[in-house]
């Protein structure tokens, strides 16, 4: 079934959100027939159109006359639906189910379409400088990656007319944050893959009742297709149809709008995720005064009884999820985890900053992830969870590198996840370095009592942290909030598999926010400053690092469980206990015998926590340069003060003994 070309809508031509929302409610009958008009005789498979608040159903008809689909499936989020979707997946062949588990399902992808797309990426605003820097001259911009509106049109228009054709275009209702709840938003996403649909049902919260909190309000737009229109001129490799010489995924902030192309991948289709809840809000959250931030929220509770919350950026695969479902190794201690990946807060009458996690799931990166070092996690995706791109064993079990002395048969067959047979010990990985499980977050054994608490969760601290193979201590405390923010300003880690970034250099990545900037970070960066109002009381930020190596590239810290202790160290320090730090030119660094380390055998504290002064020379250089390059006129001044304060304090630094 393909499409005539002179039916197709382009883009430029659907009457579009913007006007349509303007028209008054007298005009409705008027827009009804237009409305119904647009969905011509695409049919409605499954869910009553008209239940539909007249904007969705203008949103659906309309973007259903521009992409063709064979039909609409309205989603109602139930186990019966989903366990549709996934018997027709497995018959087709594009899941399988792990048959150790109860529900689990395993899924290989086209080997093309693994991990987000950066490059592939933008925010479209009227004005460039809404979404990008004033960077210095020849310089591209690597926070924010902004194209306009007009070329934006282009880029649909060469995609989107009939993209549908022959496939589903299901209508997926969502919330991201408690439904109805103060800071929750609602959202629809649009798409024509199933696998999707899935996800998002795990990610994030889909049933009927959202319709009924969004009421006739507006809500975010996210439009989604993997862009292979049927019948398919190109090979469809593991059944995962996708587009990758065609992926883009633009964001349109000022209409609060998505447009995904290409790719069913992770961050690239999961709309909600890093598209809506990082790009988008912070977008909203900049207007009212709220933030939205690639941040795990974690509720640590001390052997006293009291309880902490603590929030903490870390970029892609560097560590938020084991953070936040920490298995402490200091008796007494107990960690629940509200979030993994995203956190929005808004601080409250009280002065207080309160989180909530938005997300109703887990998409975590499994290698590496087992019994030993993220035993909550392994318990959380027993059942009911989907893996992408891991390998699987002949006795039905997931697998991959990191398992290797959990497995129960050492030498059990196992298929990698390009499909073919392999053994431990042979070459090469059985597991993409990027696959991952998305599991339901209330499976979680330590999920916090209050992860589904509307108001949220009072922040207490802050902490930023990256892979930092050399010259970053374990963990420093800033001096300031503002000091703070310079700090998160130059955070920066090695490169990985969560992106399509190769090798492992060290890269730039502001607040763990490089990839989901979504507006001018010399803005953002003045969001923060204001949002230190009297009356207020703001966390305090701290900066980890449990990647420092010694020169055998060994990790000098244990990582993982091992990390309470650091945190132990971060709790006294808020309450304020003395002779647990020393001044250093970044921040203050434990002082020896501060860190808990009873039954942890042998640490290199000197080499863990030393502050090198050619070390930090070299880098405060660099992350001049990095600011007046990448920031330029718009760094605000209050953190050009800070940078050449710190600067002042390395240069400082005796040298090196
Ligand atoms: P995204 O989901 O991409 O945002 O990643 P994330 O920040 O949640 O990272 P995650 O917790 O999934 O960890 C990524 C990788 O780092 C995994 O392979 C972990 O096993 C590894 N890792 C996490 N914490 C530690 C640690 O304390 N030490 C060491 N050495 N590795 C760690
Ligand atoms: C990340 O890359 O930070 C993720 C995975 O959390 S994705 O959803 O693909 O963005
Ligand atoms: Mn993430």
């Amino acid at each position: 079934m393909s499409v005539d070309p002179s039916l197709l809508t382009p883009y430029k031509n659907t009457t579009d959100n913007a006007s349509l929302r303007q028209i008054s409610e007298d005009a409705f009958y008027v827009v009804n027939e237009v409305v119904m008009r647009r969905l011509g005789h695409v049919p409605i498979l499954k869910g009553d159109f008209h239940l539909l608040s007249p904007k969705v159903q203008r949103f659906v008809a309309e973007k259903a006359e521009l992409m063709r689909p064979r039909g609409i499936f309205i989603c109602d989020g139930t186990q019966h639906e989903a366990q549709e979707i996934i018997d027709k997946l497995v018959e087709r062949g594009m899941l399988s189910p792990l048959k150790a588990y109860e529900n689990n399902y395993i899924c290989r992808t086209d080997p093309k379409d693994v991990a987000r797309v950066e490059s592939k990426t933008w925010m479209v605003t009227p004005d460039k400088y809404q979404t990008v820097c004033h960077t210095a001259e020849g310089v591209d911009p690597i926070m924010g990656h902004w194209m306009s509106p007009t070329q934006m049109a282009d880029e649909l228009d060469g995609r989107f007319p009939g993209c549908m054709a022959g496939r589903i275009m299901y209508v997926i209702p969502f919330s991201m944050g408690p439904i109805g709840g103060p800071l929750s938003k609602i959202g629809v996403q649009l798409t024509d893959s199933n696998y999707v649909v899935l996800s998002m049902r795990i990610m994030t919260r889909v049933c009927p009742s959202v319709w009924d909190a969004l009421g006739d309000n507006d809500f975010v737009r996210c439009i989604h297709s993997v862009g292979l229109p049927r019948p398919v001129k190109q090979k469809v490799v593991n059944h995962w149809p996708c587009n990758p010489d065609r992926v883009l995924i633009a964001h349109r902030p000022p209409e609060r709008e998505v447009w995904s192309f290409g790719s069913g991948y992770g961050g690239n289709s999961l709309l909600g995720k890093k598209c809506f809840a990082l790009r988008i809000a912070s977008n909203i959250a900049k207007d009212e005064g709220w933030m939205a931030e690639h941040m795990l929220i974690m509720g640590v509770t001390r052997p006293n009884g009291k309880e902490h919350f603590i929030a903490a950026a870390f970029p892609s695969a560097c560590g938020k999820t084991n953070l936040a479902m920490l298995e402490p190794t200091l008796p007494g201690w107990k960690v629940r985890c509200v979030g993994d990946d995203i956190a929005w807060m808004k601080f409250g009458e009280d002065g207080r900053l309160y989180g909530i996690n938005p997300e109703a799931g887990f998409f975590g990166v499994a290698p590496g992830t087992s019994k030993k070092t993220n035993p909550m996690a392994v318990a959380t995706f027993q059942k009911n969870s989907i893996f992408t791109n891991t390998a699987e064993t002949a006795t039905g079990e997931y697998y991959w590198e990191g398992l290797e002395d959990e497995i129960a048969d050492k030498n059990v067959e196992i298929t990698t996840w390009l499909g073919d047979k392999w053994h431990i010990g042979d070459p090469g990985v059985a597991a993409h370095p990027n696959s991952r499980f998305a599991a339901p977050a209330e499976q979680c054994p330590i999920i916090h009592d209050k992860w589904q608490d509307p108001q949220g969760v009072p922040i207490e601290a802050i902490i930023f942290g990256g892979r930092r193979p050399q010259g970053v201590p374990l963990v420093f405390e800033t001096k300031s909030w503002l000091h703070g923010i310079f700090t998160g300003s130059f955070l920066k880690s090695e490169a990985t598999a969560a992106a399509e970034h190769t090798g492992k250099s060290v890269m730039h990545d502001p607040f763990a926010m490089r990839p989901f900037m979504g507006y001018n970070f010399g803005q953002y960066l003045q969001h923060w400053i204001d949002l230190n109002k009297p009356g207020r009381k703001v966390p305090q930020i701290y900066h980890v690092n449990w990647f420092r190596r010694d020169k055998d590239g060994k990790f000098l810290w244990p990582g993982f469980g091992e990390n309470i202790r650091v945190i132990d160290w971060i709790l006294r320090r808020l309450e304020g206990e003395e002779g647990s730090g020393h001044e250093t030119p970044i921040g203050t660094v434990p002082n020896k015998g501060s860190l808990n380390l009873d039954g942890l055998g042998e640490v290199n504290w000197d080499e863990l926590m030393s502050v090198p002064a050619a070390y930090w020379k070299e880098d405060a250089k660099e992350v001049r340069k990095f600011l007046e390059q990448q920031v330029g006129p718009d760094l605000p001044a209050e953190i050009r003060k800070e940078m050449e304060e710190q600067e002042k304090r390395i240069e400082a630094l005796e040298k090196d003994a």
